[in-house]
């Protein structure tokens, strides 16, 4: 079975707790805080596998869950980092948000990719002892991992994509000139599932072909095995269509060409647009002047393709074929890489988060108490060691209003302020 699109879930892992702890030693009356760092989240990461070349593995195992960090300990011990998940896929594998449909990344290089990250440890108090606050009893709580549905979509990488009705010779041509061996059968849809083939032309030199399964009438609408396994040959840099000259199915060249040029066009105008060269498949049972080859050239010539007589049985034509494909993929683009869609920004699960939904209660002890998860986010990435890190965290509070709702909600100077596992006095 062949599966070239499956949806799957990811999550990181959550961020450990910071540790509250003080140092006690034998002749130290009362140590310092010591409290060490929470363990970051495990990341979700993609790779790609050369070995592979569908998306079957996902087909029994769908959801991904790295591992937590560890909590801070005592003696400034840090939490254990959990440990990352790699997800591999095979090249071309485009991986999407399943929700809003958008590209985050193209798997068509050798890089590995991190989808979601693991949540950052919380600090230990070890990092909260001020000139005014030696004894800080409180620690940071790590964050929550990264979640996304996704959805996986393989598009092989090919520079050249065989198209035709089933039985045209897709297979038969692609063995002829490869090492690949895929099936061939008098009858039709033979091919179920997309392959490809490195076609050698000298050293140092050649190219990539993709065999996709035969597309007939009504492929859109879902005829025969549909059309979405075109998507295999979407990035290909120029089409090879090739068409049954035999007449052996009581067709002529000219119509079957037609009714893949108007499948191409269903599926995707650009993909109906791109450079093509017609084979014509099968010379061997035919005269030199057959009719049926002549007016198929007639047309071809008028949309500006050219056709070339093959033979996969006799191999006549081939290496004029296979020298064609090679002058004209000399002057066309590379493959295509798609670009991501997204933006670091709409990746954040935090996302819609925002200053205006931080809540402020009064605990039992009087202090003010803001929850929400904008503040959250801020308060997670501000380094309370750090001078220029602490005032971005005043002017982040400032203009995201939460020091006006303080004051409305009648906070006046020296009150305690609680945001997360962080207590301040307001100063105003
Ligand atoms: N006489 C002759 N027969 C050929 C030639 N090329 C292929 N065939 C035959 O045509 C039939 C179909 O070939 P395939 O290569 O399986 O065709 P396909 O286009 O891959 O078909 P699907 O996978 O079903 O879409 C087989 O019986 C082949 O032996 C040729 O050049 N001459
Ligand atoms: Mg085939």
């Amino acid at each position: 079975m062949f599966i070239d699109k499956i949806k799957i879930f990811v999550k990181a892992g959550a961020g450990g707790n910071g540790a509250v702890s003080f140092r006690r030693e034998k002749y130290v009356a009362q140590g310092g805080p010591d409290g060490g760092d929470g363990g970051n989240g495990g990341n979700i990461i993609f790779k790609t596998d050369e070995g592979t070349n569908t998306l079957l593995a996902f087909r029994y195992k769908r959801k991904f869950i790295a591992e937590p960090g560890g909590n801070g300990e005592g003696a400034k011990r840090h939490g254990k980092n959990g440990a990352d998940i790699i997800i591999k896929v095979p090249k071309g594998t485009i991986i999407r948000n399943a929700e809003s449909g958008k590209i985050i990344k193209d798997m068509s290089d050798d890089e590995p990719f991190t989808v979601c990250k693991g949540g950052r440890g919380g600090w230990g108090n070890k990092h909260f002892a001020t000139p005014t606050r030696q004894i800080p009893r409180f620690a940071k709580n790590g964050l929550p991992g990264d979640e996304k549905e996704l959805v996986l979509e393989l598009k092989m990488i090919a520079d050249v994509g065989l198209v035709g009705l089933p039985s045209a010779g897709k297979s038969s041509l692609l063995a002829a000139v490869s090492q690949a061996r895929p099936k061939v059968a008098e009858y039709h849809f033979t091919t179920l599932e997309p392959s490809l083939g490195v076609v050698n032309t000298g050293e140092d030199r050649g190219f990539v072909m993709a065999d996709i399964p035969g597309l007939i009438e009504g492929a859109a609408e879902g005829a025969g095995l549909g059309h979405d396994f075109l998507r295999h040959i979407e990035r290909c840099r120029l089409l090879l269509q090739v068409v049954d000259i035999s007449g052996i199915e009581g067709r002529t060249a000219s119509e079957d060409f037609d009714t893949i040029s108007q499948e191409l066009e269903e599926f995707s105008e650009e993909l109906a647009g791109r450079p093509r060269i017609i084979a014509a498949n099968k010379c061997d049972t035919i005269l030199p002047d057959d009719e049926n080859l002549a007016s198929l050239k007639i047309l071809a010539d008028a949309l500006g393709y050219k056709v070339f007589p093959i033979s996969t049985v006799t191999r006549e034509g081939i290496h004029e074929l296979l020298c064609e494909i090679e002058r004209q993929l000399a002057t066309l683009p590379p493959i295509t890489v798609y670009e991501s869609e997204t933006t670091e920004a709409d990746e954040e699960s935090y996302e819609d988060a925002l200053p205006e939904d931080t809540e402020i209660r009064r605990a039992p002890g009087g202090a003010f108490v803001c929850t929400g998860k904008w503040l959250e986010k801020l308060c997670g990435r501000i380094n309370f060691d750090d001078r220029e890190s602490l005032m971005y965290f005043q002017k982040s509070l400032n203009d995201g209003g939460i020091i006006d709702k303080l004051r409305a909600a009648g906070c006046a100077e020296g009150d305690t302020v609680k945001m997360f596992d962080i207590e301040f006095d307001f100063v105003d």
